[in-house]
């Protein structure tokens, strides 16, 4: 009789113990059974890195344990959309390029939380915008690894569906900005259904993570207050540096001009073109629009060209024929590394 008592009593222990392990494994909050581990990655980062790398925190860590629990393949219910003001935000960031860093060692930070190509979206809410980035570029790798190390981020803390489109100018002829910024835009275009072209030179970081790389109502110039002048906006045309256009805008304007060879005016053609076109530009506050840039001097194959200031006397006349509808270049290579994408193009530099 004891030995009948004792059997029952295991059996209906093991009982016990079964439902339990059960409900845990099926319940909706996962992390019953996994305790803390997308918080271990956050605190671990902390612990080695301490502040200084405050502004790559993303605070917000993807659920990844509730899509491992999840059992069927029925399409995930849509997201809701980011708020309007991204809770993540940190404001002032601490920004320095003294410290030498390799491109090996930033994919090292960043690679595991970003896709192929330099591509990011917010795990836990749907983008307002989807953004690409294009980036003019030759021969400026350390740039690069700098400006990537500290913009994506600050792309990820304000929760964009994002690109990072690197076009670089091959062969050494006279380099073109521009024509650089309008393949970026077709050429990104063909990827992804972007809505809003951020137009970024390589050697511009923001130091507040509050100026939003995102479009509105009206172009928008980011780059308002950089630390080689002073924080002081050069004129109230100035639109280099970082500048902001919807596919609808940047239609609009016909793009870029494909003529501007060497350094200068480019720019403040395209700002003419706003106007033509009757839109005006819109600008963040001055005390959130800051920039640090890296220190530099005049690249080869840039250098001032007098005829692009005499060009922009023309725009008017020239809007119609000379942007994206006459745009003519050969890609040579498309590269996909994690922290972005390198699309190489041959220009037909005069
Ligand atoms: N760029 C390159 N490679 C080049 C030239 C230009 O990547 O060889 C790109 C890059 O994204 C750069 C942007 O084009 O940020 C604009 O060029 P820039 O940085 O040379 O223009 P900026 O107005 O400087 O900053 C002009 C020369 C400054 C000389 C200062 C000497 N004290
Ligand atoms: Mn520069």
């Amino acid at each position: 009789m004891k030995k009948k008592i004792t059997i029952i009593l295991a059996l209906s222990a093991l009982f016990t113990l079964t439902c339990f392990t059960v409900f845990l494994l099926h319940s909706k909050d996962a992390s019953l059974v996994f305790p803390s581990l997308p918080q271990q990655v956050v605190k671990g980062s902390r612990r080695v890195f301490g502040k200084m790398m405050d502004h790559i925190r993303v605070k917000k860590i993807p659920d990844v344990s509730r899509k491992t629990a999840a059992t069927s393949a029925q399409p995930a219910p849509p997201l809701d959309p980011c708020p309007d003001s991204p809770l993540s935000l940190v404001g002032p960031l601490l920004v320095e390029f003294e410290t030498i860093r390799s491109l090996q060692w930033v994919r090292n930070q960043l690679g595991s939380v970003l896709q192929q190509g330099g591509r990011h979206k917010p795990p836990d809410c749907t983008a307002r915008q989807k953004v690409a980035v294009i980036i003019p570029f030759r021969n400026r790798y350390e740039h690069l690894t700098h400006w990537l190390y500290y913009l994506h981020p600050v792309l990820m803390r304000q929760q964009l569906d994002y690109g990072v489109y690197v076009i670089n100018q091959d062969g050494d002829g006279a380099f073109n900005r521009a024509k650089l910024m309008n393949i970026g835009f077709v050429e990104a275009l063909k990827e992804y259904d972007y809505d809003c072209f951020v137009f970024s030179d390589v050697d511009l970081v923001p130091i507040d993570d509050r100026n939003l790389y995102r479009c509105s109502d009206h172009p928008r110039h980011l780059s308002v207050a950089i630390d080689k002048f002073n924080y002081r906006l050069s004129s109230v045309t100035a639109f280099g540096g970082v500048s902001l256009l919807t596919k609808e805008q940047f239609l609009k304007v016909n793009g870029f001009s494909n003529t501007f060879w060497g350094w200068g005016g480019e720019d403040d053609d395209l700002y003419n073109r706003i106007i033509v076109r009757g839109m005006s530009i819109t600008r963040p506050d001055a005390g959130i629009a800051k920039y640090k840039m890296i220190k530099h001097g005049r690249d080869l194959h840039n250098e001032v060209n007098p005829e692009n200031a005499v060009k922009t006397q023309k725009t008017a006349e020239n809007i119609e024929t000379d942007g994206l509808n006459s745009l003519n270049f050969t890609v040579k290579e498309i590269l996909k590394d994690v922290l972005f994408t390198l699309i190489s193009v041959d220009v037909q530099a005069p």
